[in-house]
């Protein structure tokens, strides 16, 4: 038979994985497929979004008292309706929703898997085409999945290090998507002509250094003095040579941070005590991939992944990039 040389799609690099784990079920790909489907509908509102009535403000403010951008809400519904009409997860909990949302019905009850996730991070880029990104993480449920067992909100509050798999979407020059599990870190870019999300990035390791450093500098004089001195040490050393690139959107400059090695810190302001960025989708999904590409993520106090989550919609200060910055 002639041979193809293909990429691989994100289904059949699972189904490898899935082979080489004696007890693995599918259950967590068909979950990663379904979210995958949700994020290419995401995708189409995204790349004609000044054709479509997405961009600008949907007139709502979620929990966390902020302006729900239009885009932010279609793509929570996107995400949403998929896992929810899918048998793959016990339950959800959104940036754009108050609380979790359980699909109590004999089919999702008995899904071992719960998921959290950021429909669209850096919504306030959407307008002005800046890229923006989705974030998501999956656990393994405490309580016990069983027909008549619906997931609980203790599901939902579990440390970091207790992720299975997690992932983003960065909507950029082009769509992809960079899931992480103990096994690895991999990322698939769309091919549109197939509808597909391919292998492009296997095996991504976060380099041990970088000459990138990413944070607001409109913040600066709002740090406190140790994050100031902390900063110093790195912006005064003549042998780094480095460069400031902040885009204001956490999957794209986390992606290239990921990429081309370097730090980014969302640290305590006067204006967000506890920083600004959500622990349970946003920072300890992208800590747990950076900590499974060999980098490191830590509240400059703490490891994220070792926080024991209090609420579902808790901000923690962040410090994440390559091995160098933490020595
Ligand atoms: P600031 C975008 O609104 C976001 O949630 C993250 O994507 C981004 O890293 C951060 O906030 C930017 O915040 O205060 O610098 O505009």
């Amino acid at each position: 038979m002639i041979k193809i040389n293909k990429t691989l799609t994100l289904e059949e690099f699972r189904y490898n994985d899935v082979k080489q784990i004696p007890y693995a079920t599918g259950e967590l790909s068909n979950l990663l497929r379904d979210f995958s489907l949700a994020v290419k509908r995401i995708n189409v509102e995204v790349n004609k979004a000044g054709l479509l009535d997405v961009l600008g403000t949907s007139g709502l403010t979620n929990i966390q008292n902020e302006e729900v951008m239009k885009l932010d809400d279609i793509a929570n519904t996107h995400i949403f309706n998929v896992l929810s009409s899918g048998y793959s997860c016990a339950g959800v909990a959104s940036e754009e929703l108050d609380d979790i949302m359980i699909f109590d019905n004999p089919a999702n009850n008995q899904s071992k898997y719960i998921l959290l996730y950021d429909p669209i991070d850096g919504s306030s880029n959407i307008d002005t085409n800046v890229s923006i990104g989705s974030i998501f993480s999956i656990y393994r449920r405490i309580s016990k999945p069983a027909p008549d067992s619906p997931c609980t909100k203790e599901d939902f509050l579990q440390p970091g290090h207790q992720i299975i798999a997690s992932g983003y979407v960065i909507y950029g020059s082009s769509t992809i998507f960079v899931f992480a599990t103990k096994r690895g870190v991999n990322g698939f870019t769309l091919d549109p002509t197939i509808g597909e999300f391919c292998l492009s990035h296997p095996n991504i390791q976060c380099p041990q250094t970088g000459s990138i450093i990413s944070f607001n500098m409109a913040n600066y004089y709002q740090f406190t003095q140790p994050t100031r001195d902390y900063l110093k040490k790195f912006l005064t050393d003549k042998t780094t040579n480095l460069s400031h690139r902040y885009i204001g959107s956490l999957v794209a400059d986390l992606h290239r941070n990921l990429i081309k090695g370097g730090l980014f810190l969302y640290p305590s302001t006067l204006a967000h005590k506890n920083g600004k960025l959500r622990l349970q989708y946003e920072c300890n999904p992208m800590a747990f991939i950076f900590q499974q590409a060999g980098g490191v993520a830590t509240t400059g106090l703490e490891a994220i992944l070792d926080i024991i989550p209090t609420e579902l919609h808790q901000r923690v200060p962040i410090i994440i990039g390559s091995p160098y910055f933490f020595k």
